[in-house]
C-alpha cells in the first residue's frame, strides 16, 4: 500500500486476509453452500468442520440440529431452528467425518452425535461430506468407530465385540446427548462394511455406531488449504 491507500482499501485487504488465513474446514463448508437453496429445510451435523459451517449458513432456510451442541449454535447464529420430530423431509444434510474411505464409507462420531447424525443423514435427500484433506484416504488404524451403548449393557457389548475380532475402550466420563456411554473400538474388519453395520446394530444394548456404510454421502467436499475438490458418488474418484 502506498500512502494514497484508503483506509477502505486496507479494510478490504485485510478482509482477504483473514479470510485465507481461515483453515481447510472453513472452504469445505463454503463449497458446501453452493447445494442450499432458499426454503429448504437442512440437516446440521456436529463436529469442528460444522462450527466453520454454521457462520456461513443462509438466514432463508430451517435447520434441523443433529446435537444439543450445533442446536445451541444454530440459534446463537439467529438462525430457524427445528426439532426433527416438527419437519417432513431434509433436502440436504452437511456434516464431517473421522474417516473416509474410497467407497464413501465413513467412520464419524469422534464427537460422539453419531446416532443423531446417521438419522438425519439417511432421512436426507442428499447427504454432503465437508473435510479437511486428512481424512481421506485407505488407512485408518487409528480411528475409532464409536459404538453408542446403554451403559446397563457396556460389558456384554465389549464381550460381543471382542469376539468380532476388535477392541473397545470405554469413553471415559462421556455420555451422548441421548445419555448413553460410548465404546471406541479399533480393529474392525471392514472388508464388508454394510454387513459389519448391521452386526454391530444387532448386539443388545447397542443404539448404533459411527459407520456409515449402508447409508453412504451423494457428495463429498475436500479442502487442501483453499482448495477444494468436489467427489460425486458415482464419479471415477
Ligand atoms: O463426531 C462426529 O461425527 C463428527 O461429525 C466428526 O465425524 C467430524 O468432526 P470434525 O469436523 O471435528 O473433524
Amino acid at each position: 500500500y502506498t500512502g494514497n491507500a484508503s483506509i477502505a482499501d486496507m479494510q478490504t485487504h485485510v478482509k482477504f486476509l483473514r479470510l485465507r488465513m481461515k483453515n481447510p474446514k472453513f472452504y469445505a463448508a463454503k463449497a458446501s453452500i453452493d447445494s442450499i437453496y432458499p426454503g429448504m429445510t437442512i440437516g446440521v451435523g456436529t463436529g469442528s468442520t460444522v462450527d466453520e459451517l454454521i457462520p456461513q449458513l443462509p438466514s432463508d432456510c430451517r435447520y434441523v440440529a443433529s446435537s444439543i451442541r450445533t442446536g445451541q449454535s444454530l440459534n446463537a447464529h439467529n438462525l430457524t431452528v427445528l426439532e426433527f420430530n416438527e419437519v417432513d423431509k431434509i433436502d440436504v444434510y452437511i456434516d464431517g467425518a473421522d474417516a473416509i474411505y474410497p467407497s464413501f464409507v465413513l467412520l464419524k462420531g469422534g464427537g460422539g452425535a453419531m446416532t443423531r447424525e446417521k438419522i438425519l443423514a439417511t432421512f436426507a435427500d442428499k447427504f454432503i461430506v465437508i473435510a479437511d484433506g486428512t481424512k481421506w484416504g485407505q488407512d485408518f488404524k487409528n480411528i475409532a468407530c464409536p459404538v453408542e451403548v446403554i451403559d446397563f449393557t457396556r460389558s456384554h457389548v465389549a464381550r460381543q465385540i471382542r469376539a468380532m475380532g476388535a477392541h473397545c475402550e470405554y469413553r471415559s466420563g462421556f455420555k451422548t446427548d441421548q445419555g448413553h456411554v460410548i465404546l471406541d473400538v479399533y480393529g474392525f474388519d471392514l472388508g464388508q462394511p454394510n454387513q459389519l453395520e448391521l452386526s454391530i446394530k444387532k448386539i443388545p444394548g447397542v443404539i448404533d455406531s459411527g459407520l456409515f456404510a449402508l447409508r453412504r454421502p451423494e457428495c463429498i467436499l475436500i479442502a487442501d488449504n483453499d482448495q477444494v475438490k468436489k467427489i460425486d458418488k458415482d464419479s471415477d474418484h
